[in-house]
């Protein structure tokens, strides 16, 4: 029965531990949530007062209006946009959270962070429009966080965003604007979507979506803005070879699992463990400290130091059965609070970090950038601890895992290409699209759901792809289910790739001195950093001088799940990517809804949603998109 669940090998080793020791896991909550509210799934429950919940009867002869008298229309579209507003702010959050550090730094007022790229910082003075040359790299940096926080107080509506502005092709920014969508100030936006949704607002399903759309954009500039600071902070990915899947614990260390989203305190966390290696040791941990990451967090680490990834969001449950890992270190989002309960099943501490992030029944250490290595110190300590703790006896390790080749930012793309045409890096790649060795790109991008069985449309769609020599990029847990289940080596592009994908990745990777291909699935890091594929993808744009809507260039999230994905998902269609669902979205109560984000979308954005729950079917229909595109390109 485990099959029907998960894909990844590591679940059925650890689920009949969970069934044996009678924990309940995701899949059980599943299970006992069935069957799930239709009204729900249809997006026509309305709760934005306490008149209702109202209902509206998609079939039969019940209601057709809320009490107030809104339309499924109306507020299908609310709920769903207020999704998209929480996406922003949990994205937008994050960035600004960077922003201020790097702002601190500037400033000499955080000790324990340092400007680790200035070139790149450089690079972001040119593209903001900041000058640079000959000035300090902490000079440069507070006028780069400042220009950056402005995006969340700029009140002039007519001044968008700094970061979309520098960001985008020049064609897309002037569709975006003749919407009236580009977002000008992140905050306002977010706080606009809550306040036109409220009781009695905006009642034009149209004018909502759009209003979305805006919020969605403010999500792109949040996410860009947090990925390059955290470049500009904490280094920017270079390729390096790790593994995946839980078989990277090791049952001699003290296992720290970094979990969460933000780099902030996992990368000192990062620093802080090599220097207690000793500490570790003498509490009996033969091979000192292991760190692993989870999620994003993990991501995050994976890119930028070769940390090994356990588990993407739906196996953070599964590392903590293991009964191998002393501390799970939390920070924000996709953390499932059920973690407090298993890691008190057996020995493990649950490190909860920042104030607004808290479970009930964990520990917290707040962690504050002022005291980040101090933090960094108390959490190994903990862990170290904890692992005097554990019960050997109860550790079951999966021998599972996977050599993966990762940390290909937009960066370390154009260094590859670099090496065949050290002139014209894009050159290469815009070839080989041309004369079709490369048929196109696929960006896999968002979560696991346990409303699909974990990881498998992924692999399958990947494969198939792949096969039909579309060169792959992937992101958060997308990424992860790739590097557990070892698409993201060289073997992978061996076994997988068309001939003329392998011949195209094998001619760089050697170039690389990678002695092969580059690995077939190319990981540009965390949720936040999808804006990395949109930054290859303008700069194929502006070199053939077309808009991105022009592009061979396809995305899919096949199992989408959280409200960031949503608004990922929105801002994909409105830089106008095709973008494939494979879960059915939170909208079909609504055909004015759906109509607008899987039909109408096309004419305004040249984006769109495609919903195909299938996987052997959603590649053929993006092969499809991607010829379609091909075609009127002319190629
Ligand atoms: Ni993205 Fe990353 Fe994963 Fe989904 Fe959650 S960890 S930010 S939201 S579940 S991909």
């Amino acid at each position: 029965m485990n099959q029907n669940l998960s894909l990844d090998p590591s679940a059925s080793v650890l689920l009949p531990v969970a069934k044996k020791e009678k924990i309940d896991t995701v899949w059980d909550r599943h299970k006992a949530m069935q069957p799930q509210c239709g009204f729900g799934q249809l997006g026509i429950c309305c709760r934005v007062c306490w008149k209702g919940p109202c209902r509206i009867d998609p079939f039969g002869d019940g209601p057709k209006l809320g009490i107030c008298g809104a339309t499924a229309d109306v507020i299908v579209a609310r709920n769903v946009i207020r999704m998209m507003a929480a996406g922003a702010a949990a994205h937008s959050e994050h960035g600004r959270h960077v922003a201020l550090a790097l702002l601190g730094v500037a400033e000499g007022k955080l000790e324990d962070y340092q400007i680790r790229d200035e070139a790149k910082l450089r690079r972001i003075a040119g593209r903001l429009g900041i000058p640079e040359a000959g000035r300090e790299p902490r000079e440069v940096a507070r006028d780069v966080a400042l220009a950056t926080l402005f995006d969340f107080q700029n009140q002039d509506h007519h001044e968008p965003c700094t970061w979309l502005k520098a960001s985008l092709t020049e064609k897309r920014l002037d569709k975006l604007a003749g919407l009236e969508v580009l977002p000008h100030n992140i905050d306002a936006v977010v706080t606009g979507i809550m306040a036109r949704t409220n009781v009695g607002c905006d009642a034009d399903p149209v004018n909502l979506i759009l209003g979305g759309v805006k919020g969605a954009l403010a999500d792109f500039n949040g996410m860009a803005l947090a990925t390059e600071l955290s470049d500009v902070l904490f280094g920017t990915p270079r390729p390096v070879i790790t593994a995946a899947n839980l078989g990277v614990l090791k049952e001699d260390a003290v296992n720290i699992a970094l979990h969460g989203h933000n780099p902030l305190l996992s990368d000192l966390v990062c620093e802080i463990a090599h220097t207690m290696e000793d500490e570790a040791r003498r509490a009996g941990a033969v091979a000192g400290i292991n760190l692993v990451g989870v999620c994003c967090t993990g991501n995050e680490v994976l890119v930028r130091h070769g940390i090994p990834l356990a588990a993407n969001y739906l196996s953070q449950e599964l590392a903590l059965l293991t009964g191998a890992v002393d501390a799970m270190v939390v920070d924000v989002q996709c953390i499932m609070p059920s973690i407090a309960e298993i890691g008190s099943c057996f020995h493990t501490e649950i490190v909860t970090t920042m104030d607004d992030c808290k479970i009930a029944g964990t520990r917290h250490v707040s962690f504050k950038e002022e005291t980040g290595a101090e933090n960094a110190r108390q959490i190994v300590t903990l862990a170290i601890e904890a692992f005097k703790r554990r019960n050997p006896q109860r550790v079951l390790i999966p021998d599972f895992k996977e050599t993966s080749i990762v940390g290909f930012g937009a960066e370390a793309i154009l260094e590859a290409l670099a090496l065949l045409d050290a002139e014209d890096p894009l050159k290469p790649l815009l070839d080989n699209i041309v004369n079709g060795n490369i048929r196109g790109i696929a960006l896999f991008a968002g979560c696991n759901s346990t409303n699909a069985k974990q990881d498998s449309s992924f692999v399958t769609m990947a494969k198939k792809l792949a096969s039909e020599n579309v060169l792959l990029l992937a992101t958060g847990c997308g990424a992860g289910a790739f590097a557990k289940h070892g698409l993201m080596n060289q073997e992978a592009t061996l076994s997988y790739a068309g001939d003329t994908l392998k011949g195209v990745l094998t001619a760089i990777g050697e170039a690389a001195g990678l002695g092969g291909p580059l690995p077939l699935v190319l990981h540009m890091g965390s949720c936040v950093d999808n804006s990395r594929a949109v930054q290859v993808a303008v700069a194929l744009a502006n070199k053939i001088g077309v808009d991105l809507d022009a592009l061979p260039l396809v995305a899919s999230a096949p199992e989408a799940m959280s409200e960031k994905a949503v608004a990922i998902g929105t801002w994909s269609i409105a830089l106008g990517i095709p973008t494939h669902l494979g879960i059915m979205p939170q909208v079909t109560g609504s055909r004015a809804v759906t109509g607008l984000i899987t039909e109408t979308a096309k004419d305004l954005l040249g984006g769109y949603f495609l919903v195909e729950p299938n996987p052997e079917a959603a590649a053929d229909k993006l092969l499809a998109v991607i010829d379609e595109r091909r075609r009127a390109l002319g190629i």
